[in-house]
């Protein structure tokens, strides 16, 4: 019996495409990373679900009370600003 799209793998509604359009992704999560890349956003990527981080680190900028390079110091604690 074909049943919602869910993240596994399978064609669960039968219309001859697996996972398609990411079901049970576009949440938050988690992951695990430090500063701006702790912000996910769950993908179903080969039958799973991923935590996908929503930013990349860059130059650390000091003075924007951001983790910009993840390293776990945040402006004037990380060396890059001193
Ligand atoms: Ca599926
Ligand atoms: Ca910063
Ligand atoms: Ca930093």
């Amino acid at each position: 019996m074909p049943s919602p799209e869910v993240c596994d793998g399978l064609d669960n509604d039968c219309d001859g495409s697996v996972d398609e359009g990411d079901p049970e992704g576009s949440g938050p999560c988690d992951t695990g990373l430090q500063g701006v890349c702790a912000e996910g956003t769950l993908h179903c990527q080969g039958g799973s679900l991923v935590c996908v981080q929503d930013v990349m680190p860059s130059a650390e900028i000091c003075g924007d009370a951001l983790d910009n390079d993840c390293d776990g110091l945040t402006d004037w604690d990380d060396p890059d600003c001193q």
